[in-house]
């Protein structure tokens, strides 16, 4: 059939070009994407499902619930509320539970290599100093490994602990925050046992009160959040490095014509690491040029690609939206995937070229692909063998076409170590300078872009967001997809600083960073938690994450996980917005998650679809939050005398307070 591809008036746009011109190809005439089949399908999504009040969880039903009225309320009795809950709650469990499972693995990796059965090696000392503490592991006369080690376990108890005690990286929170979550008994216990328990208590017959059944919901998503994520990311930096500022280059014109393209796509480095490794392996190399390559060109899709972006400087293909179209290029020899955001179309695609999707990971099979284990054991020889099978593809490639002027300049690499030295650098590593301009309203807030794409909505929406933010001088921080589809249109760099508001652009110009900070992958959005921290603690900026300055929205998300980090937003303190959520189809549960959670968390959530009034809700928010701390003013001095900001004091604001209104004093 024929697809238009350039879009369709305006819903489900492409706007990306290479996207356009890689499908307009004569190659990729027979690929059919996500977008064409979002056309294709013809049907709107189930009004039920989108609003949230379809039960499934027993088989009375499933039933459709319509809120308010009488007869279609669930066969058991259960309100729309219960179930939108319900489902919701489920959703933050299958998110923080890919999380936990991805940091379970890194985490065993991390013990592999602490004892030395790996070839990776404890590499960021001083992170492992930090985590030594906050494990409480004595250091004196003991070498990095024993440490490691030590910390490893220790991380690894977090995740099956049976105790009431809450998990270790919740003390890194500011004391206000914690103390809160301990009045509201939402502190995480072990970080699997709070995933069972959403799952029991959303089981047929259990909680059937909306407000509880979202404390739980809570609960789990700080294990997520503060837990599972922010182990993997500390671990992971550790034994890989911690990002720092590196150059790099996204789009699908990262492919190339003389190299054998290995696309990789998934989640967890352990695997795109050891293949970054073999891909310089003489062996490897000489075999590649033995069937007439120069060599192997690794690049990512989607978050195994921020990881090696951020850690390597490896360059990023693709994001989720556009993993059916790289491999429509026909000039990729194996996408090597392992789990999460893999469409099971990447297969399909695969069969019109020489492509080889090989899966990695035994949880995450797809009919008709090969499966190479990936033996976390012998990961060199396991990156080996995939990159030999890749390697004897090369020769079976036909035509192919990579739009090469396309490619894009990237500064990425923001961890909050690095935000730390940079922006404090010429003094000390502080968040001081971060927070000063702030206050002085140089910068007016900071915006967190984070989660996936999706061709349910126009894919410029990222673009949108960011673009209005930082008109309007708030520094953006993003990671996942939306990182990377910001790095296609050329906000990832320092020049893009002249498309700021003159605030940001005159600290993005002293400090040389873009306006948009990519600050990883998705468990990495642990790095703003931690971030979002340093900033309380500095001083200045109020006594908890709620007093922040601070917005996120995950424009565009797709998966469940996005769900699950909203909400460790929302329980941190933050306003979230995204631009729709499955809980529309009940009125009390809906009003309970947009306007009484910031009674309870001084964070809520908010939806919004159209882009640009979802950027200026954010402002709005951090302009609200501004004024709570007494800065707003400050602010407008800064845009209209430009002289006064020299001389802008910082003292006497940390009285400011979020939980239900006026400052506690
Ligand atoms: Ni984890 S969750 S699509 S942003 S990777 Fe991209 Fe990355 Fe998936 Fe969403
Ligand atoms: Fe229907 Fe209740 Fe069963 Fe859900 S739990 S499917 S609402 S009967």
């Amino acid at each position: 059939m024929a697809i238009s591809r350039n879009g369709c008036e305006g819903c489900n746009d492409i706007t990306c070009p290479s996207t356009i011109d890689v499908l307009s190809k004569d190659i990729a005439k027979n690929v059919i994407t996500a977008h064409d089949r979002v056309q294709m399908r013809g049907m709107e999504a189930c009004l039920f499902g989108s609003t949230g009040t379809c039960c499934r969880v027993c088989n009375m039903g499933p039933c459709q619930i319509i809120d308010g009225v009488d007869e279609m309320i669930g066969v058991c009795g259960a309100t729309a509320d219960t179930v939108a809950a319900r489902n919701y709650a489920r959703a933050i469990a299958a998110g923080a539970a890919a999380h936990t499972d991805h940091a379970r693995e890194m985490i065993r990796g991390f013990i592999e290599t602490a004892k030395g059965n790996s070839p990776h090696e404890i590499k960021d000392e001083a992170k492992l100093a930090t985590m030594a503490e906050v494990f409480g592991v004595e250091t004196e006369g003991k070498d990095k490994n024993e440490i490691a080690l030590e910390i490893g376990e220790l991380a690894l108890a977090d995740f099956g602990s049976q105790t009431d005690e809450p998990i270790t990286m919740l003390k890194r929170a500011p004391a206000k925050r914690q103390e809160l979550w301990k009045r509201l008994g939402v502190e995480p216990r072990g970080i699997d046992r709070e995933i069972v328990e959403i799952m029991h208590r959303t089981h047929m017959g259990v909680d059937q009160y909306y407000k509880n059944i979202m404390l739980q919901g809570a609960r789990a998503s700080l294990a997520d959040g503060w837990g599972s994520s922010m182990l993997s990311t500390e671990l992971t930096d550790i034994m890989f490095g911690t990002p720092k500022p590196i150059r790099s280059t996204v789009d699908i014109g990262v492919l190339r014509a003389d190299s054998v393209n290995v696309t990789v796509h998934g989640h967890e480095p352990l695997l795109a690491e050891a293949l970054c490794m073999a891909a310089t392996d003489e062996e490897i190399v000489a075999l590649a040029k033995k069937a007439g390559a120069k060599g192997v060109n690794l690049a990512g899709v989607c978050c195994t690609g921020n990881e090696i972006l951020m850690r390597r400087g490896v360059p990023v293909a693709a994001g989720f939206i556009q993993q059916e179209v790289v491999l429509a290029t026909g000039a990729v020899e194996a996408m090597v995937v392992d789990v999460q955001c893999i469409m099971q179309s990447v297969q399909e695609v695969s069969k019109s070229f020489h492509t080889d999707i090989i899966t990695t990971n035994y949880r995450a099979k797809i009919d008709g692909a090969t499966h190479i284990q990936f033996d976390e054991e012998a990961p060199l020889e396991s990156a080996k063998e995939i990159l030999k099978k890749a390697i004897g593809n090369f020769k079976k490639r036909g035509d192919f076409y990579i739009p090469q002027e396309k490619k894009l300049d990237v500064v990425v690499g923001f961890s909050h170590e690095t935000v730390n030295y940079m922006l404090g650098g010429r003094f000390r590593n502080s968040y001081r300078p971060l927070n000063d301009a702030i206050i002085s309203g140089r910068i007016r807030g900071i915006g967190a872009i984070v989660g996936c794409d999706n061709y349910k909505m126009p894919d410029n929406h990222h673009e949108i967001v960011a673009r209005e933010l930082i008109k309007n001088d708030v520094l953006v921080l993003a990671t996942g997809c939306a990182a990377t589809g910001l790095g296609r249109v050329g906000l990832l760099t320092p020049e893009a600083a002249s498309e700021a508001g003159p605030g940001l652009a005159e600290v993005c110009a002293t400090v040389g960073m873009p306006p948009v900070l990519h600050c990883g992958s998705c468990v990495d959005n642990s790095r703003l938690l931690i971030a979002a921290t340093a900033m309380v603690k500095e001083g200045g900026l109020g006594e908890d994450i709620c007093d922040l300055p601070l917005a996120g929205t995950a424009p565009s998300w797709m998966s469940e996980k996005a769900v699950a980090i909203g909400q460790y937003f929302v329980t941190s303190g933050a306003y979230v917005v995204f631009q729709n959520l499955p809980i529309t189809g009940s009125k009390k549960f809906h009003k309970f998650m947009a306007e009484e959670m910031e009674e309870i968390y001084g964070g809520r959530w908010d939806i919004e679809e159209d882009p640009l009034k979802l950027a200026q809700k954010m402002i709005a928010h951090i302009d609200k939050k501004r004024a709570e701390l007494g800065i707003d003013k400050q602010r407008e001095r800064v845009l209209f005398d430009m002289e006064m900001r020299r001389d802008l004091g910082t003292g006497g604001l940390t009285d400011a307070g979020c939980h239900g209104g006026p400052p506690e004093k």
